[in-house]
């Protein structure tokens, strides 16, 4: 059955195009600094929101209708999901797709009977998968959403509770490698806390710490060679969750021995709750080794909630891409649209309009983004600003061979430093020349 008949295969038409349905600056075969434009951008698909996404809200259910539901068997529900899901990733030329295990097959009543349904899903993916030769870009376990998990998975009070979302972890991490993912991603769902007056946030943490020590053993006794992720996100579901941001998950990381075994999966709009610029999240990462994949979405400036609205500013897009670009671009990573069409977007034909158009935000994000390096400006600007550190005393400084003591010499033979503008609005002028 065909799922989306209205829609044709999406092309490249051009600048000058004013078809609706097509893309006018994302034109996957065009090279950029020697790669093509499918290879740096890595743009996958998320199963959640784009085919499980009704549009429900804390205020109504949900107003979207997909023929894929029509169906009172959970089941036939999840293959035609699957079936629908590969028609679109395909007709929409994307490479990549992620999941939730709990996206692609519903629960049963236990937890055998839920990983039977799941093998069953999982198979009729990999068909899918190497019949239209799209790959997983990363697969996780939804531990948040059962109410088992409401007081946390990893971080959860009880023991029994750990267990179950380990074991769903264990499941998820089998079927993400016998689908060849790239990676396997931690999202902290519901770990963190509403009050402290209910809550030992020493031993949650060190809790956390072991699940991903088990995970990372696990990974070993089976041969699964892909990255783990973990994202960072500062609030909701929780008040405080723990994976905060990139510099708290470091930290984290470190304190428990952790750090060599996981990369972050940065998200837009988690970035901002943080109180960060996207772009200083996936700077963070960089400086530290640990940019691993993006999920590319964004928020609404009056709003304070994960809004997940699909990318639309260039700005944004255009300056990811110079700071992803300048790190030498994704290795296991890619740009997930981990963001939901609006609740009055009922129409399939809306899901091809938000991808298209996040797909062409982020292609002239690139083509910025790539004159912007070549240029090198503000490489330039920047090596200059430090060259003081170069040679001289600057440079003895760094090298640590000169402490305050030899500071205060410094200063009694050479006086008051001479200032330099930091010339952030000639700069940011040259930055809109690139849009
Ligand atoms: C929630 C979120 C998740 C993760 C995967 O805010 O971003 O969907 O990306 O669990
Ligand atoms: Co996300």
């Amino acid at each position: 059955m065909e799922y989306f008949p209205n829609i044709k295969q999406i092309t490249y038409e051009g600048t000058d195009s004013k078809n609706p349905l097509a893309f006018k600056h994302y034109d996957c075969r065009q090279k950029i600094l020697g790669k093509t434009m499918a290879d740096h951008l890595r743009f996958a698909v998320c199963y959640w929101h784009t085919f499980k996404g009704t549009g429900s809200d804390p205020f109504g259910p949900g107003t979207i209708v997909r023929n894929y539901n029509s169906s009172d068997d959970p089941m036939r529900i999840a293959e035609m999901t699957m079936e629908a899901a590969f028609e679109f990733f395909t007709k929409l030329g994307v490479d990549f797709w992620c999941f939730h295990d709990r996206d692609i097959s519903p629960e049963a009543q236990t937890l055998k009977e839920t990983n039977t349904r799941l093998d069953k899903i999982a198979k009729l993916a990999k068909k899918l998968q190497s019949d239209n030769n799209i790959k997983l870009l990363w697969g996780t376990t939804n531990a948040f959403s059962n109410r088992r998990f409401m007081s946390g998975a990893g971080t959860n009070p009880s023991p029994h509770v750990f267990a179950y979302a380990a074991s769903q972890v264990k499941k998820a991490m089998e079927i993400t490698k016998e689908l060849g993912g790239a990676a396997y991603l931690f999202w902290g769902g519901r770990e963190g806390y509403e009050t402290l007056l209910n809550t030992d946030m020493k031993r949650e943490l060190e809790h956390l710490a072991i699940l991903l020590q088990m995970a990372v053993d696990y990974k070993k006794d089976i041969g699964f060679n892909g990255q783990f992720y973990i994202e960072p996100k500062p609030k909701e579901p929780t008040k405080h969750q723990y994976d905060f941001d990139a510099g708290n998950c470091y930290a984290f990381l470190q304190k428990y021995n952790l750090a060599k075994h996981f990369k972050l999966n940065i998200e837009a709009n988690h970035a901002t709750l943080a109180g960060h610029s996207f772009q200083h999240e996936l700077q963070f990462c960089i400086d530290n080794g640990l940019l691993g994949s993006v999920d590319a979405n964004r928020g609404d400036l009056f709003l304070g909630w994960d809004t997940d609205q699909f990318p639309t500013d260039i700005y944004e897009t255009t300056l990811a891409m110079y700071t992803i670009l300048r790190s030498g671009g994704f290795t296991t990573g890619g740009l997930n649209f981990d963001a939901k069409v609006r609740r009055q977007s009922i129409d399939p034909t809306d899901l091809f309009h938000a991808h298209i158009g996040a797909m062409d935000v982020f292609a002239r994000g690139l083509k910025n983004a790539a004159k912007m390096l070549t240029d090198g400006v503000f490489e330039d600007v920047i090596k200059q600003r430090y060259a003081g550190w170069n040679d001289g005393f600057g440079a003895k400084i760094e090298k640590k061979t000169a402490g305050l003591k030899e500071c205060e010499n410094y200063i009694l033979e050479h006086g008051e430093p001479e200032l330099q503008s930091g010339r952030q609005e000639f700069l940011e002028n040259i930055l809109n020349s690139y849009i």
